[in-house]
C-alpha cells in the first residue's frame, strides 16, 4: 500500500484519554514508532497517555479491548509483523487486524491501526518515523485515533 494520498490531520486531543498499545517484536522499528506516537498525542495537547507493552501483535486486540472498556476515549495500536518463510505472518497479521477492528467497532471507542505489516525489515524502518524514514506511521495512528474521536462527537 502506498502513503500517497494521505490526508494532512491537524487534531485537538486536549481532554482525551488515549491509551497506546504496543507490542515488542522489532525493536527498533518499536521504538520510532512510539517516539513519533508520542511527539504527535504532545502536538494533539493529550495530557492523559498510557502506555502498555505486550509481547506480540498478536496480543494487541486484547489489550486495546480492556483500555476501550475501561475509560480510554481512544486507543493507538502500535506494532510490527515481518513476513517469514511461513504462513504465520498471514495469521498474526489477520489476528491483529482483525481483532482491532471488533474492538473499534463493539465498543465505539476509536483505534488508531499502527501496525506494520512488511516483507522485509527496510520496510519497516522506511515507515517507523526514525531519523531517514519516509514516513511515521506512530503519528499517523494518533492523528487518525483522535480525529475520529472528534468525528463521532457530530453523530
Ligand atoms: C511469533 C511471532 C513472529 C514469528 N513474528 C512476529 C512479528 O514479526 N511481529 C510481532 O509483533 N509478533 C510476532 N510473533 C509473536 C506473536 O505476535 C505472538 O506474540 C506469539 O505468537 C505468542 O502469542
Amino acid at each position: 500500500m502506498s502513503g500517497a494520498g494521505a490526508p494532512r490531520i491537524e487534531v485537538d486531543g486536549a481532554g482525551l484519554r488515549v491509551t497506546v498499545v504496543a507490542a515488542s517484536w522489532h525493536t527498533q522499528v518499536m521504538d520510532g514508532l512510539l517516539a513519533g506516537a508520542r511527539g504527535a498525542l504532545e502536538r494533539a495537547g493529550v495530557a492523559n497517555v498510557r502506555v502498555v507493552r505486550v509481547p506480540g501483535s498478536f496480543e494487541l486486540p486484547v489489550a486495546a479491548a480492556r483500555a476501550a472498556e475501561h475509560g480510554a476515549d481512544a486507543v493507538v495500536a502500535l506494532g510490527v509483523v515481518i513476513r517469514g518463510g511461513t504462513p504465520h505472518f498471514e495469521y498474526v497479521c489477520a489476528a491483529a487486524t482483525n481483532g482491532l477492528t471488533d474492538v473499534s467497532v463493539r465498543t465505539g471507542v476509536p483505534v488508531g491501526f499502527g501496525v506494520l505489516t512488511c516483507d522485509d525489515e527496510q520496510q519497516a524502518l522506511d515507515r517507523a518515523g526514525l531519523p531517514g524514514s519516509r514516513e511515521d506511521k506512530g503519528a499517523e495512528a494518533v492523528e487518525a485515533a483522535i480525529a475520529t474521536v472528534v468525528a463521532l462527537r457530530d453523530l
